[in-house]
């Protein structure tokens, strides 16, 4: 049997620390899934789905983006997938009897665990202006009363449409079309919190805003550098092919400033070496780098290598920098008159250790730079990633077999949303496309980003939001002020799940439109529907859900989306025209749209047909073609940038504990870092915490110093977190997002790509009062 969802919030005085782990999965790893799984939904539907996940026949795995590989497993086994499938396939309800019961102020109380914990929502919901609690209303009621809301605006642009990756390709397209046949471009998504440094930096540089690798070039690789990455929490299937490359001859370095267990020692659950025996060591060398040092790491083994061709030669690939680059004269100078010993300042790494490194780059006849969010959220991200670019142009290590760029996606189909035109920066090939497509001009403004969102919705430029997924108060920065900027708007409609934060803290009036899930069975038109999704590495799929969904009246996101396109441009002058019932009855012919629009997607339906995967066009990976300013790669030179601390203060960053995902909190437990039944507390290295006068387990608020323009300090306040000693650098503290969201200034983003700061905030900690 199922368990009953929680009825309180997490008491966070039951905390207990038991100090971290140093090896990922292994037997405690399944066992967890699978209580996990069988709380919410007993032994046979537990079983049922989780021999369906990823498999070709089956669905997407709602977790990460991590590519499946060709040979799939019998269940594509990774603990952490199976929580997020378990998570939307529990068979716990929310019905508009539990509306009634709860009020508007009682849900608001509660955290976002209990939130999530309740169940799958099952029926559309209106709050009315005044009002105190959600009430019931039908489909047609719901989609008219949106309908309304956005035809009467007199500007689009005082509309904002934001976006989560769990979105199919299917979705995507129709979202973004309804934005634009509204005539907008405000399409903020979670992308702009998570890899968009990523996508700026490899634009301005190789001229594509995604990776160049395939899971076949991870398996070929001579030497992989995972850095600003946690893959055994939050991309575990990755610890697969990392074991691949390794038995391959692989050198694994991993770079961070914690010492995370799944890159230390890896348990496969799918042999038996994995299962009975240690595991297998991942990583070779562990380079504990302070937090917003990468940069300087990049610099330096770039000038590591420059050093070596300058005394020995050999070490550079002359011909791919002549043929294929430019700058590399400028960014050659500037690294090699950058002083070593600032380079050890900003790293806190020896500078033997840097060289010793960069001697492992040297002799690597194949090099994958694999990254996450501990590279993309730091106000110098984009100059960082455009540094990490330049180390592999120097050996050519673009656009051949194991070698490349690897930003690790998170959401399922983040990727697939941008490819799709979720996007609020578009290009004009992208639109033009649309305009002969759908016989309308779509908008050429560029829109809102998340951040610019949030500002102009402070400002009270925007009447009405709408939530494709996600939970927008909770994931975006200075949670007090995005809160204050969604209730100041007139109209807030969230498309969702489950029941989070941003259902509870909403606009004037407010629509919960429940949704159908990766996992749910979609039959429309008579037909069972699939949908598809590109993965981290560019290769598209289709994805069926097997379960018998929540509710049989529940609409999938396309439903929605093309019920909301016929009501809203129905006698609309100059809006995209097609047959709306139709793609709402067979999503194939939304795919036929997409192939006829997208470059790459040429016969599309067929292509994804039968559990095959469509490549995507990739320049720099098939061809070393650069689609830059130049058509060259490019070579920056990028003045050094780190975080300066000041005097008795530490930068934090905000991380995932092993239990949740995104804002969705499954459970209370950071089994690898040692935290159990709790998660409001902050690693400090003990040094600090002792110099701090403090002591381990005291009780400390976290409060952010942020320095504004006209002169004076802001300061922001997390209230009650634990300390907790850990080996993490000098000067340096993590504690979970999203309870650390309040301390991170709005204005605080990175230069170039407006993602928040998340992991460098100056923060002090101030004893409670008893
Ligand atoms: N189970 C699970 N899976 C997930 C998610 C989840 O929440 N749960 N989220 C999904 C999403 S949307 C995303 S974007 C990804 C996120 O995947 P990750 O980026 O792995 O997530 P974080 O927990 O933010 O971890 C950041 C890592 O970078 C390190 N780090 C922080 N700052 C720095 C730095 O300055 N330099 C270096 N070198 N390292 C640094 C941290 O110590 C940590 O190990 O995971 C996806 N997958
Ligand atoms: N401080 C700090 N802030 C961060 C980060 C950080 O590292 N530190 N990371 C950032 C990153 S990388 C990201 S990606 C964002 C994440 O930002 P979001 O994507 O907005 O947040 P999630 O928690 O992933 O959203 C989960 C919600 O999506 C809904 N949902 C789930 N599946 C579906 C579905 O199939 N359809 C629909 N319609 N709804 C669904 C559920 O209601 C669930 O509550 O947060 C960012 N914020
Ligand atoms: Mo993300």
């Amino acid at each position: 049997m199922a368990k009953r969802p929680p009825t309180a919030d997490i008491d966070e005085a039951r905390v207990r620390v038991t100090g971290s782990k140093k090896s990922a999965v292994g037997i405690p790893g399944v066992m967890h899934a699978v209580q996990y799984s069988i709380e919410q939904m007993g032994v046979l539907r537990s079983a049922q789905t989780l021999l369906k996940v990823n498999q070709k026949d089956g669905f997407d795995c709602p977790g990460c983006a991590w590519p499946e590989e060709d040979k799939r497993h019998i269940a594509e086994f990774c603990e952490n997938g199976a929580k997020a499938v378990a998570e939307e396939a529990t068979i716990r309800r929310i019905t508009p009897e539990f509306f009634a019961e709860h009020s508007l102020e009682d849900l608001s109380e509660h955290d976002d665990y209990w939130l999530g914990q309740q169940g799958r929502l099952t029926h559309p919901m209106i709050l009315d202006e005044g009002a105190t609690h959600y009430r019931a209303i039908t489909w047609h009621e719901a989609l008219r009363e949106i309908a309304d809301a956005l035809r009467n605006l007199e500007d689009p642009n005082e509309a904002v449409f934001y976006t989560s990756g769990r979105t199919s390709n299917e979705a995507a397209f129709l979202y973004q079309l309804l934005v634009r046949g509204l005539g907008t471009n405000n399409l903020p998504d979670c992308s702009n919190m998570c890899h968009e440094s990523s996508g700026v930096a490899l634009g301005a540089t190789i001229g594509i805003g995604k990776g160049t690798v395939s899971i076949t070039d991870i398996h070929e690789a001579d030497l992989l550098i995972v850095a600003g990455q946690n893959p055994g929490t939050n991309h575990p299937r990755m610890l697969r092919a990392l074991e691949k490359a390794k038995a391959n001859g692989a050198t694994i370095i991993a770079v961070n400033p914690l010492p995370e267990a799944g890159l230390t020692r890896f348990k496969n659950p799918q042999t038996p070496k994995g299962m009975l025996l240690g595991g297998t060591k991942l990583a070779d060398r562990y380079v504990q780098i302070r937090l917003g040092g990468d940069q300087a790491l990049f610099q330096a083994i770039g000038k590591h290598l420059l050093e070596a061709e300058d005394a020995e030669g050999g070490v550079l690939d002359r011909a791919f920098i002549e043929d294929y680059t430019d700058g590399f004269d400028e960014y050659a100078d500037a690294v090699r008159a950058m002083p070593w010993r600032e380079l050890v300042t900003a790293t806190g790494v020896p500078e033997k250790t840097l060289r010793a490194v960069g001697e492992t780059v040297r002799h690597s006849k194949a090099t994958i730079i694999c990254w996450a969010m501990g590279l993309t959220q730091h106000k110098h991200s984009v100059p960082t990633l455009r540094d990490l670019v330049n180390v592999l142009l120097l050996q050519g290590n673009i656009g051949r077999p194991g070698a490349g760029v690897c930003p690790v996606r998170g959401h399922s189909n983040v990727q697939g949303d941008r490819t799709m035109g979720i996007y609020e920066k578009p290009s004009e090939a992208f639109l033009s496309a649309l305009d002969r497509e759908f016989s309308f001009t779509a908008p050429r403004p560029h829109g809102y980003d998340t951040v610019e969102a949030i500002r102009a919705m402070r400002d009270g430029k925007v009447r009405v939001f709408m939530g494709m997924g996600g939970n927008f108060v909770m994931a975006a920065p200075d949670t007090a002020v995005t809160e204050a900027a969604l209730r100041r708007t007139e109209l807030s409609v969230q498309v969702s799940t489950k029941l989070n934060r941003s259902h509870v803290v909403t606009g004037r009036r407010a629509l919960l439109i429940p949704t159908l899930g990766r996992t749910d069975r979609d039959r429309r038109g008579g037909a069972e529907q699939r949908v598809s999704v590109e993965d981290s590495m560019g290769a598209v799929h289709s994805s069926r859900g097997r379960l018998a969904p929540p509710s049989e009246d529940l609409l999938s996101e396309v439903a929605i989306l093309a019920r909301l396109c016929a009501l809203v441009f129905e006698g609309r002058p100059d809006t995209p025209r097609a047959d709306w019932t139709a793609l709402e009855a067979d999503y194939g012919r939304i795919r036929g749209h997409i192939a006829d629009t997208i470059p790459g997607f040429e016969d599309y339906d067929r292509r994804i047909d039968k559990g095959a995967t469509l490549s995507l066009p990739n320049g720099p990976r098939d061809e070393r073609r650069f689609a830059t300013e130049t058509g060259r790669a490019r070579f920056t030179a990028n003045p050094l940038e780190y975080p300066r601390i000041p005097r008795g203060r530490l930068l934090l960053q905000t991380l995932r504990s092993h239990d949740q995902y995104n804002t969705t909190v499954y459970g209370k437990d950071d089994r690898y870092r040692g935290i159990h039944d709790g998660r409001r507390v902050v690693f400090v290295h003990p040094r600090d915490i002792q110099e701090r006068g403090f002591a381990e387990g005291d009780i400390v608020d976290l409060v952010s110093e942020w320095p504004t323009a006209s002169g004076h300090t802001e300061e922001r306040r997390a209230e009650a977190f634990r300390i907790v000693g850990y080996r993490t650098p000098r000067g340096n503290a993590a504690a979970y997002y999203p309870e650390t969201n309040v301390l991170v200034p709005l204005d605080s983003v990175a230069e170039g790509s407006g993602t928040p700061t998340s992991k460098s905030i100056v923060i002090r900690l101030e004893r409670r009062a008893p």
